[in-house]
């Protein structure tokens, strides 16, 4: 798509949360509100699955079961799937790789004046990690890989009071997904929030929390 001359550049709009908090739904229905008004605006998610290097290793990593993970140790290539035993180490830098992947395009949509709306980013990178508790591992080591990552203009953050996500219809399954995890993340994310974070009443209704979010 070639530029349009003079567009007004886009706005980088994040949500963060835990698990449950709403985000994928509430960040679907701000890009369905935007594009109803006239804005061009993109639903984009990390970690990117799809069309990455590090996607199909990342995706490997959060579908492996608990019991497959216990048996793989370290590095390990469980089922063949080379993904699922990496070290939290690796696994924090493909995460950090996954969004350095789609930097270059998310500035150059952005500079052609399309609105992102992302679900997750560098606050969960760092935020996941650093609640594994890994010695050596800590806040200010978790960010560095995202250091020079295009910033969000906002970050919604999906405010639940604990154990609210947990109770909404049950994890899926995957690496992470457990409560007393759940609640370490939250803990790091209020440690590493910054100025662009702006709460968001994530309780009650869809079209409750869609309204709080869009305005
Ligand atoms: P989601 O598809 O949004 O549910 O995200 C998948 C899981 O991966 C979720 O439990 C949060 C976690 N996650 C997202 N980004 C990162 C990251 O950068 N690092 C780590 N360690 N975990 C992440
Ligand atoms: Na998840
Ligand atoms: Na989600």
């Amino acid at each position: 798509m070639a530029a349009t001359a003079g567009a007004p550049r886009g706005a980088f709009i994040l949500f963060e949360g835990v698990d449950r908090s709403g985000k994928s739904t509430q960040a679907a229905k701000l890009v369905e509100a935007l594009n109803a008004q006239g804005t061009r605006a993109e639903l984009w998610r990390f970690p990117d699955r799809k069309g990455t290097v590090t996607g199909k290793a990342i995706d490997e990593y959060l579908s492996a079961t608990a019991a497959a993970v216990s048996s793989s140790g370290t590095g390990g290539t469980e089922g063949g799937k080379s993904g699922a035993g990496l070290s939290d180490q690796a696994i924090h830098m493909m995460f950090s790789a996954n969004r350095w992947e789609k930097s270059r395009a998310l500035l150059e949509a952005l500079q052609q004046g399309v609105t992102l709306v992302v679900d997750r980013y560098a606050y969960s990178g760092v935020a996941y990690t650093a609640a594994k508790r890994v010695p050596g591992c800590g806040v200010a080591w978790c960010k560095a890989p995202d250091t020079g990552l295009p910033a969000p203009d906002v970050t919604l953050w999906m405010a639940l009071p604990p154990g609210a996500a947990a109770a909404r219809g049950g994890f899926g399954g995957e690496r992470y997904e457990e409560a007393g995890f759940q609640e370490q993340v939250r803990g790091v994310f209020a440690e590493v929030r910054d100025s662009s974070f702006v709460d968001v009443d994530a309780s009650g209704s869809v079209e409750e929390v869609h309204q709080r979010a869009s305005c």
